[in-house]
């Protein structure tokens, strides 16, 4: 197994932390590239659900190294809390490594996460609220706090003053809150430190060690393709960069070190938080996917929004990331559809376009142009053998190949990890 980046192809919730839990099997190194504890990681084990939000989805595997990579931004409180659920099931903590790099997300990121939503209104984003945006507003404007600072009570102390001196002001003079305490912060984040400091390393070092080694490294994202920073339907994304050029960036690594792109596609689409979302299905149909795929946040618990497979986003996801090869997971979710739609092109105005829109007035305006295919009517959740599913199942599996130009690595017939089909 060369190294792997896992990435999501859609909005999200595609079953990462499943895949990444399938192939941390065979690795020795599991690293988050992005994102915060806005990302939930569902891994299910024994009938037993880990929801994963900042441990990598490699911790259940006794051996294998967990890295939290330069680019994870990191709430202490929750990783700890994370860390003692994990040692309260029995689980060895100890191959645990946050990078020194890595940003620490404070108190104010969290009240201007929600200040900012607040003032934007009816433009929300719809964040999952845990200060992701302003931690990374603080990182590219070079005030952000790093674990290396947080470890240093002096370099500590002198870069939360001055992020309060400049903070401040608008959260008092714009937002009409309270000045914060830096006492009472200091104290608190002191305490954090002192637990994390065992963990804190050059994880940069970690990684390349690994991969010069020969040693099986798997990079998981976190978000997605259509919540990247850059490609996806901005503003209504993520602050960071799920798709796989990500994960050199996030770990520090160069990109021939990367040796295969694994792509996440659920077997339709949904979407959490604001922003267009064009197979969406506001009737009877998005509210079936829901209720049978239990489609809520893994992190806030709010209702995902459900829809259509939309292989214009897939297609792209694949070109931005390289893609080999697509993990199909949900599949069972489709199991009682008499029939499947799948958007195998946009239209707008007429034409149909050729590449993914940046425009999202486009994109609101866009009509999918749908491909229908019979349903398979029945329990798949048993198979273990691709040749196994039913026809039509794998007549849908095998559209969604030829359409994407992705190849099929692996399907996914339910959320335990022997409900996994591998093709190749
Ligand atoms: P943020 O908080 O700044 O990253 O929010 C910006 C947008 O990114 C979306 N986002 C997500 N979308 C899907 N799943 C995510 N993780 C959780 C889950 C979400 C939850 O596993 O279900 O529990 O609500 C995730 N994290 C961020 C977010 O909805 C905004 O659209
Ligand atoms: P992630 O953020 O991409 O890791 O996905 P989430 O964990 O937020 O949501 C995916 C959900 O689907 C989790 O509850 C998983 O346990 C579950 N899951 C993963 N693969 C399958 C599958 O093939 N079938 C079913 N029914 N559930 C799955
Ligand atoms: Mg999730």
């Amino acid at each position: 197994m060369p190294s792997i980046v896992v990435i999501g192809t859609q909005w999200g919730d595609e079953g990462k932390g499943k895949i990444v839990d399938h192939l941390a099997a065979k690795a020795d190194v599991v690293a988050r590239y992005q994102g915060g504890n806005n990302a939930g990681h569902t891994v299910v084990v024994k009938g037993v659900e880990h929801k994963l939000h900042l441990l990598p989805s490699g911790i259940l595997y006794p051996g294998c190294l967990c890295v939290i990579g330069n680019d994870v931004v990191v709430d202490p409180a929750v990783l700890l809390k994370e860390i003692a659920v994990m040692r309260e099931r029995g689980v060895d903590v100890s191959g645990l490594r946050i990078s020194s790099r890595a940003h620490v997300i404070m108190p104010y990121h969290r009240l201007l996460d929600r200040l900012e939503e607040e003032q934007k209104g009816a433009n929300k984003i719809g964040t999952t609220g845990r200060g992701i945006g302003p931690c990374y507003q603080d990182k590219v404007a070079r005030v952000g706090i790093r674990f290396v600072s947080l470890l240093d009570k002096e370099a500590f102390a002198a870069e939360l003053k001055q992020n309060i001196a400049m903070k401040d002001p608008i959260l008092t003079k714009v937002y009409g809150q309270a000045p914060m305490d830096f006492q009472a912060i200091y104290d608190e984040y002191c305490g954090y430190a002192e637990q994390l400091r065992s963990f804190v390393t050059e994880t940069t070092f970690v990684v390349n060690q690994a991969i010069a080694k020969q040693q099986k490294v798997l990079f998981e994202g976190a978000q997605a393709t259509m919540l990247d920073l850059d490609f996806g339907t901005y503003p209504y994304v993520t602050s960071s960069h799920p798709i796989a050029a990500g994960a050199c960036i996030g770990t520090g690594t160069g990109p021939r070190n990367i040796g295969k792109v694994i792509g996440v596609v659920k077997a339709y689409s949904t979407r959490v938080g604001e922003g267009p979302f064009p197979t969406e299905q506001l009737n009877e149909i998005g509210e079936k996917i829901r209720k049978i795929g239990h489609e809520y946040g893994t992190t806030t618990g709010r209702p995902r929004r459900c829809g259509w497979l939309d292989v214009c986003g897939l297609r792209f996801a694949r070109e931005l990331s390289a893609i080999d090869c697509m993990a199909l997971t949900r599949l069972d979710i489709l199991d009682s559809m008499p029939t499947l739609k799948i958007c195998v092109a946009y239209r707008y105005h007429g034409a149909l376009l050729d590449a993914y829109p940046a425009s999202l007035k486009v994109l609101g305006e866009v009509e999918p142009v749908y491909e229908e295919l019979p349903g398979w009517q029945s329990d798949i959740t048993g198979i273990r053998r691709y040749e196994d599913l039913p026809t039509a199942c794998r007549a849908y599996v095998e559209r969604i190949a030829v359409l994407t130009g992705m190849r099929t690595g692996i399907v996914s017939v339910g959320p335990g990890r022997d409900q996994t089909i591998v093709c190749e």
